[in-house]
């Protein structure tokens, strides 16, 4: 189902802290990373979203990356408990957003889920000592494609398949490439049904018969675009992974990524689309 809906989070006081494993040769700049993100939340709005802004949280660095905090698909949206300690607080601000829409009538359904009205979204919160992150979690059709990585482990795969396989999901864990954060690093889904993926990373087969188009290695980092139909929000700074998109016929919404990419940060991340 196309989604109609993003949730965004604004940029911490404290962004410059964010976790990283890129050395900064440069440091973040942060007025030019809230232009950046002022111009990630329109170019959502230009592909036809509706989006909302929750308010950064000064004690949360990397709370811009909301991606990672849950996996919706479904009508249900799994809180997830991110791999890395310092940004393990940052799901309840999204759980309560996406609980704002609760129907004060609607019966308690008890435990750690509940059900939303207007975006009719199910909550469910992942439990320790499972871990994950949203980045790491690929949705094409009905296959949830899941990165094995230093932020996702098994009892976080397990969780995953938990919540989603009896909802008629598949899910498929993957081997990540060495030194990849996150399985939306090399590859993202595009509106249409295919695949971005990045060459040399991971083989195109490992996504059955689903098509692909592969960016060149060179660009790795462009392969993680925002997809709505046929709109993308692609990576400004990559021409040839635009030109690459742009043949095959997707409509493009260039975003500047230089200071969410000192923070290990890309496109998809800076969003939930539901
Ligand atoms: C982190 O290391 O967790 C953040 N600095 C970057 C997270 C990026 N998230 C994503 O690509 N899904």
């Amino acid at each position: 189902m196309m989604p109609v809906r993003a949730l965004t989070r604004g940029i911490s006081d404290r962004f410059v802290d964010a976790l990283s494993a890129v050395l900064r040769v440069q440091p973040i700049d942060l007025a030019l990373a809230h232009a950046q993100h002022r111009a990630y939340g329109q170019a959502l709005a230009a592909m036809g979203l509706q989006v909302t802004e929750l308010a950064a949280d000064p004690a949360l660095p990397d709370c811009v990356f909301v991606e990672d905090t849950a996996v919706i698909a479904g009508g249900v949206a799994l809180l997830t408990h991110p791999g890395a300690p310092s940004r393990r607080a940052e799901p309840a601000a999204v759980a309560a957003a996406l609980a704002g829409t609760l129907d004060p009538s609607a019966p308690p359904t008890g435990g750690a889920s509940a059900r939303g009205l207007a975006a009719s979204l199910e909550l469910v919160t992942m439990q320790p000592p499972a871990t994950l992150d949203g980045g790491d979690c690929m949705v094409v059709a009905r296959t949830i494609y899941v990165g094995r990585s230093a932020r996702t482990n098994a009892a976080g795969i397990a969780a995953l398949a938990a919540v989603f396989e009896p909802r008629g999901f598949t899910v498929v864990a993957l081997a990540l490439p060495p030194g990849v954060l996150h399985l939306k690093c090399v590859c993202s889904p595009l509106g249409d049904g295919r695949i971005l993926l990045a060459a040399g990373s991971l083989p195109p087969s490992t996504f059955g018969g689903a098509s692909v188009l592969v960016v060149p290695a060179a660009e790795t980092y462009a392969a993680n675009v925002v997809s709505v139909g046929m709109q993308v929000m692609v990576a400004a700074e990559y021409p040839e992974t635009q030109a690459v998109l742009a043949r095959a016929g997707y409509v493009l919404h260039p975003v500047a990524t230089t200071e969410v990419r000192k923070a290990d940060g890309s496109l998809t991340c800076q969003s939930l689309l539901f």
